[in-house]
């Protein structure tokens, strides 16, 4: 597709949706407060793991001060709000499975405010925050997990389904089970790349079907919902767009990160077979690291869901790996892709080492998904950029979502992807995992060791509020028409 340009102009759909997204254990702090148990973020940034000791003990403290982020949320004009449920306040024990009345209020409280103010939200059930009790017994390894993280969505269904019409089942299942049981670099800090984040991936993938066929044998007739899940993906580009190779190997790598939970959803029930081939002839034994689906559960996988959930920040290149490349190989879910990921150099960066600014891409992997699984409807979950200081006048930002959101445009009103709506990352600088206070993604800056944790607008957020009140990206000439033809 034609590299990208912000001399391109026009409206979003009349109900686009715009919204802006945070998590709950990015924001709420209260770590212990009102009957909250323990969960894997909590243990393992206590241990220290976390950048220089940052914990998300107090965070934004948006557990006392919500009704002041629902004021941020209207004065930006947002119609939709994303944000995450704490599994761990609403059931601290996930064994017993019984439910914390006071956990259950306060988000019954934060949506009635939302309500309030003319604000739809847009609950995500799980952004990571695993209870202690059932990394204990195994976590995504342990099949139980299928039925207690049931229960949990049950509840939450349940108790504010009358209102929440919009359900996230999981963000991200890619970056917990890889980064959390592959890489270790996130809770709960497991190396083990060769089989965990398989296993873990395919109990997630059943818990979400799960989770979507109790919405619809139970809750969809009278709350008439949504129920869909979050994935992050990068768009995988070939390093050489004219050898077939590369190509291929751009596929590959497209496949194994969101085809790994994508094709079983939207396409076919099961893995993509590039991904199955790959395991199984990187597999020592002769059976596949990957676990198999049984036929009925490819029949609970396949199109359990309503929308896909897209977070995307940044593009990476790829080319094929030969097995006499000079690359440290460890065997598991990286070396299975036999791929070699990259980025162009000339590509600006950020606050983040992964995150390059590459706004074509992403105008490609919404055209990727479009091909792919024959035109979902997709929601924008996540996208935005980092820097390391916070700066209200965050220029850097403003180019940032003006070029990708352009992208956005065009692959709508150009390519036909239905794209529904688009919630950026984040509301306010926040809790940014193992990376601490000192990567900030947010549209409001707040300075951490101020104990009142003022919320500031950046740049970014003025640049949001006029984007949602103009739906998008008005000719400046025909506006200038439009003036003088009134005078
Ligand atoms: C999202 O994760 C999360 O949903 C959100 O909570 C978070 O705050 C936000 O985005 C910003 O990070 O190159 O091996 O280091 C984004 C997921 C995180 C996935 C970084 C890729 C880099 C992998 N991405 N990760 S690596």
């Amino acid at each position: 597709l034609p590299v990208e340009g912000t001399d391109y102009y026009g409206r979003f759909p009349s109900n686009f949706m715009w919204g802006l997204a945070t998590s709950a254990h990015q924001i709420e702090g209260a770590w212990n407060a009102s009957g909250k148990s323990e969960h894997i973020w909590d243990r393992f940034c206590h241990a220290g793991k976390c950048w220089k000791g940052d914990t998300g003990d107090v965070a934004c403290d948006s557990f006392h001060k919500y009704m002041v982020d629902v004021q941020l949320l209207k004065k930006i004009g947002v119609t939709h709000y994303r944000f995450s449920l704490a599994w761990t306040r609403i059931i601290p024990n996930p064994l017993t499975g019984e439910v914390n009345q006071e956990g259950l209020n306060y988000y019954r409280q934060l949506i009635d405010e939302l309500q309030r103010n003319n604000i739809i939200p847009l609950v995500t059930i799980f952004h990571w925050d695993l209870p202690q009790s059932l990394e204990d017994i195994g976590s995504w390894a342990n099949e139980s997990l299928i039925g207690y993280y049931n229960h949990y969505a049950d509840v939450v269904f349940k108790a504010y389904g009358d209102k929440v019409k919009h359900w996230i089942t999981f963000n991200e299942p890619w970056v917990i089970c890889w980064m959390g049981y592959g890489t270790g670099e996130y809770a709960p800090g497991i190396k083990e790349p060769a089989t965990r984040p398989y296993k873990c991936a395919h109990t997630i993938i059943k818990s979400h079907a799960e989770a979507y066929h109790t919405y619809n044998d139970k809750y969809r007739n009278t709350q008439k919902g949504q129920v869909g899940i979050t994935m992050n993906s990068d768009f995988m580009a070939p390093k050489d767009p004219h050898n077939k190779s590369h190509i291929e190997a751009a596929t590959r790598a497209q496949q194994f990160n969101l085809g790994w939970f994508a094709h079983p959803i939207f396409k076919s029930g099961d893995y993509p077979d590039v991904m199955k081939n790959y395991v199984a002839k990187n597999s020592p034994q002769g059976t596949s690291r990957l676990p198999n689906f049984t036929a009925q559960e490819i029949a609970r996988n396949n199109g359990s869901a309503d929308f896909l959930g897209l977070n995307h920040y940044t593009t990476s290149l790829v080319e094929p790996l030969r097995r006499n490349d000079n690359v440290h190989v460890t065997g598991g879910y990286i070396d299975d892709q036999e791929n070699i990921l990259s980025h162009d150099p000339a590509w600006p960066g950020s606050g983040s080492t992964w995150l390059f600014v590459v706004p074509w891409g992403f105008r490609n992997l919404l055209n990727w998904i479009r091909t792919e699984y024959g035109n979902p409807q997709v929601i924008v979950t996540e996208n935005g950029v980092t820097d390391n200081n916070g700066t209200v006048q965050d220029k850097h930002r403003v180019d940032y979502y003006r070029a990708y959101i352009t992208e956005m445009l065009k692959a709508i009103n150009e390519d036909k992807c239905n794209v529904t709506g688009y919630t950026a990352w984040s509301l306010m600088d926040n809790f940014e995992w193992s990376n601490g206070y000192h990567e900030k993604f947010g549209i409001h800056y707040i300075n951490f060791s101020d104990p009142e944790l003022k919320r500031v607008p950046k740049d970014s957020a003025i640049f949001f509020q006029k984007l949602i009140t103009e739906n998008g990206f008005p000719d400046p000439t025909q506006n200038n028409a439009a003036v003088c033809s009134q005078k």
